[in-house]
């Protein structure tokens, strides 16, 4: 049997042999993994938790709060306030960001994260997950603000998701390409699973939620239009669709088989440039899709170019197979 490489071996041969990640980083990724360990074992007990259903509140999105968002979110706090590894956290299912008290030591990173991505699932067993995304502080910055955090997703140093699903599946990049870490329950531990992952940069699978159709702009209406005439229209192939309204699952879906995935604007907002959230969705997830030789733009641009103006700021989302997204992206650009 080939011998199992855990994530902690895995972070610290990457720390030794590639110097790809400091020691401070390699110990913020393994609380963070310890944290979706205790997330997953509390989605897994559903009900015999006590902790489906909806707690009485909102969050900053003006979203009714599942009480695993609660949970998820305080699991990831409590983990990692103590570590010394970080100055600071933002969460979605915080207003503002959280800064580990003094009584700690500060730490030189920066961790953003969406507790629960597809809490929406939660209650009819589908899988959901958590996203991460690690920013350097800026140096010289004495104390931390919203402003430190407003940084390109170009200059994330890790990200990441768990989905907590038929698996529990740990998936992590730090810049030299992307790893999966199936999660062994018996063990307690993460279990290197998958290296350097590949998207296909062609697809026959696209996932959107179709019951948007009406309110998008023309440049998405003829992109799903011609995967929907199939072989017969202009792609000359057949499509197939997927929508499992989770991201952290159609993203997994993509990384594992290929895939366009796409989160446009659409008019029910108008003012708003898309429903995902830019730092700790949108940017996380590109970076592990073009680490995975896939792309991710808002329909005109790279979305880890974007630069951010506000901490909980929505972004227009079309990421996987390359090929896709470029055709996506010239329908919108003319280029
Ligand atoms: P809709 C979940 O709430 C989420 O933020 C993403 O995980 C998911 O892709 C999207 O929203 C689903 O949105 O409008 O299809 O329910």
């Amino acid at each position: 049997m080939a011998q199992r490489i855990s994530l902690t071996r895995y972070l610290v041969e990457q720390q030794r042999e590639e110097g790809h990640i400091p020691s401070q980083l390699r110990l913020l990724l393994e609380v963070v993994a310890r944290a979706c360990k205790s997330i997953s074992q509390a989605v897994n007990k559903g009900a015999l938790g006590g902790v489906l259903g909806s707690a009485d509140s909102e969050n900053v999105q003006g979203e009714v709060q599942k009480k695993l968002d609660i949970i998820a979110n305080e699991v990831l706090i409590e983990a990692n306030e103590w570590g010394g590894h970080l100055a600071a956290m933002a969460s979605e299912e915080m207003d503002s960001i959280y800064l580990v008290p003094n009584r700690y030591p500060q730490g030189e990173y920066l961790l953003l994260f969406d507790p629960l991505d597809g809490s929406s699932n939660i209650d009819v067993n589908v899988s959901i997950g958590t996203i991460f995304s690690v920013l350097k502080k800026p140096e010289g910055s004495p104390g931390v603000t919203e402003q430190d955090f407003l940084q390109a997703g170009a200059k994330q140093v890790a990200a990441g998701y768990c989905v907590y699903g038929p698996q529990t599946t740990l998936v992590l990049t730090v810049g030299d390409g992307v790893s999966m870490f199936t999660l062994d329950r018996e063990q307690g531990s993460f279990v290197l699973t998958q290296e350097n992952v590949r998207i296909p940069a062609d697809t026959k699978e696209f996932a959107i939620n179709m019951s948007n159709m009406r309110h998008w702009d023309e440049p998405v209406k003829r992109y799903i239009d011609e995967c929907l005439q199939g072989k017969e229209g202009p792609r000359g192939k057949d499509f197939n669709m997927r929508w499992i309204a989770s991201m952290v699952a159609d993203v997994h879906r993509i990384l594992t088989r290929g895939g366009v995935f796409m989160y446009p604007w659409d008019k029910r907002e108008p003012n708003k440039p898309g429903k995902l959230r830019l730092m700790y969705e949108a940017n996380p997830m590109s970076w592990l899709v073009e680490q995975a030789g896939g792309a991710a733009t808002n329909g005109r641009q790279r979305i880890l170019d974007i630069e951010p103006g506000q901490l909980h700021e929505r972004v227009s989302v079309i990421l996987g197979s390359k090929n896709e997204v470029d055709r996506v992206t010239s329908y919108h650009t003319g280029v």
